[in-house]
């Protein structure tokens, strides 16, 4: 019997069929996109941040900030949260502000301009008050 030249095709198609899946396989993975290169999703803690209010005081999470010392920048969100026991208001005059928070609660402001050293006080408790500066964001073009 002579070899039969069937089989001698059908194992070139096999090899080559394994080679052109192999390589199907490679070029789709090759346009899965990575993980990282998604499109940046928007974290609220990075533009702008919190202050926290209790008995007294405004603070920011920033070691750099002393208490009732607050520094934020134009176009940032900033939210007001009562870690305290009682109620309290923000109140910033300069920007038509004024909100109740109750312990646990949040109040939200952005700050749509730049401003200098304006006040934020809690109507409830006089003397809590705190000095905000909203930077000027530097213009890119
Ligand atoms: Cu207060």
């Amino acid at each position: 019997m002579t070899p039969s030249p069937f089989n001698k095709h059908f194992i070139c198609i096999i090899i080559g069929a394994g080679f052109l899946s192999l390589s199907l396989l490679i070029f789709q993975f090759g346009f899965i996109p990575e993980r990282g290169s998604r499109p940046e999703e928007t974290n609220p803690s990075e533009d702008g941040g919190k202050v926290y209010v209790g008995e007294m005081y405004f603070r920011q999470n920033d070691p750099n900030q002393p208490r009732n010392n607050l520094r934020f920048s134009e176009g940032d969100t900033i939210e007001f949260y009562n870690e305290g026991a009682v109620p309290h208001t923000v109140t910033i005059e300069e920007f038509d502000f004024d909100e109740i928070i109750n312990p646990g609660e949040t109040a939200v402001f952005k700050a749509d301009r730049a401003s200098g050293k304006i006040s934020v006080i809690c109507r409830f408790h006089p003397g809590h008050r705190a000095v905000m500066t909203i930077e000027p964001r530097e213009q890119t073009e």
